[in-house]
């Protein structure tokens, strides 16, 4: 860990960083090491090699003895949907290279997702005859709209970094030869700002998907409440008036 930031690395570069049972289970146990670390400001999640992730490891999906998919599910994909968006830690997905299917869900899963411009996006799972999961059909249709996800799921078009970022699917795509400093520029803010407010801007941008307008100002009132009377409150508001940077420490 540098900075406070803790880099996560999907790492089976030769299959493309596919993703397997172990591998999950190993992603599991790091974003739960996160969590439980007062000193992890910030995670970055990437891949190893040309690929951020390609994936379910299709040779893990003999077609003559099928899966049980609701149990992948259960124990493969949707535990870790479920800690990127409850660690108590902004998540920068670093997307280096291709991801497909549940590869490029997992990123868009992510608080922020930056490209390289080298990265592609693809919702590969109709050539397959599946559906996109990893919550796909939750975060892509909000992000880029519903007609826009509806052609990209049912097509299974590349799209690159370029034009994700122009269709709001990421925060931004940076030039392959620049994109380690900028992971590294925007991993480092994260990791300096007030963690908590961070993390009930996440909840709340979450919940709104739910709430009507007056359950959302509640909603607003209640982390707004808590945000408060954080120290990195205190601190914001007193190097405001000092004239100079705060130093948040997360508290
Ligand atoms: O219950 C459940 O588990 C269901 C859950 C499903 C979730 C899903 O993710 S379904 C979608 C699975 N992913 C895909 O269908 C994508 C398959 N891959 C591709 O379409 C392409 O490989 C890419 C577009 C990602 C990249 O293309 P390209 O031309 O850059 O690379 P390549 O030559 O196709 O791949 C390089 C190697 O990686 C190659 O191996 P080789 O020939 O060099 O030995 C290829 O087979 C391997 N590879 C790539 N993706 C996967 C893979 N091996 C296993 N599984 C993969 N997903």
């Amino acid at each position: 860990m540098k900075e406070n930031i803790a880099r996560l690395t999907l790492n089976r570069p030769e299959k493309l960083n596919a993703f397997t049972r172990t591998m999950s289970l190993e992603l599991q146990d790091q974003l739960l090491a996160c969590d439980e670390n007062d000193d992890v400001r910030a995670v970055v999640l990437t891949g190893a090699g040309r690929a951020f992730c390609s994936g379910q490891d299709l040779s893990e999906l003999p077609p003559d003895h099928l899966p049980d998919f609701e149990k992948a599910l259960d124990e493969i994909y949707n535990p870790v949907v479920r800690l990127l968006k409850t660690i108590r830690n902004p998540v920068l997905c670093a997307v280096n290279g291709v991801a497909a299917g549940a590869g490029a869900n997992l990123a868009l899963a992510c608080d922020i997702v930056v490209a390289s411009s080298s990265a592609q996006f693809v919702q590969a799972f109709s050539k397959i005859g599946l559906i996109p999961d990893c919550a796909g059909t939750f975060f892509l249709p909000r992000l880029v709209g519903l007609q826009k996800a509806t052609a990209l799921m049912m097509l299974g078009d590349k799209v690159s970094a370029a034009d994700a970022e122009r269709m709001g699917m990421i925060y931004a795509c940076y030039d392959e030869a620049e994109f380690s400093g900028k992971v590294l520029q925007v991993a480092s803010a994260l990791g300096k700002l007030p963690t908590t407010a961070l993390i009930l801007t996440r909840k709340a941008l979450l919940e709104s998907f739910a709430n009507n307008l007056e359950q959302q100002l509640e909603l607003e009132k209640k982390y707004q409440h808590k945000a408060g009377h954080t120290q990195d409150f205190k601190e914001g508001v007193t190097a405001f008036l000092q004239k100079r940077a705060p130093v948040f420490t997360g508290k």
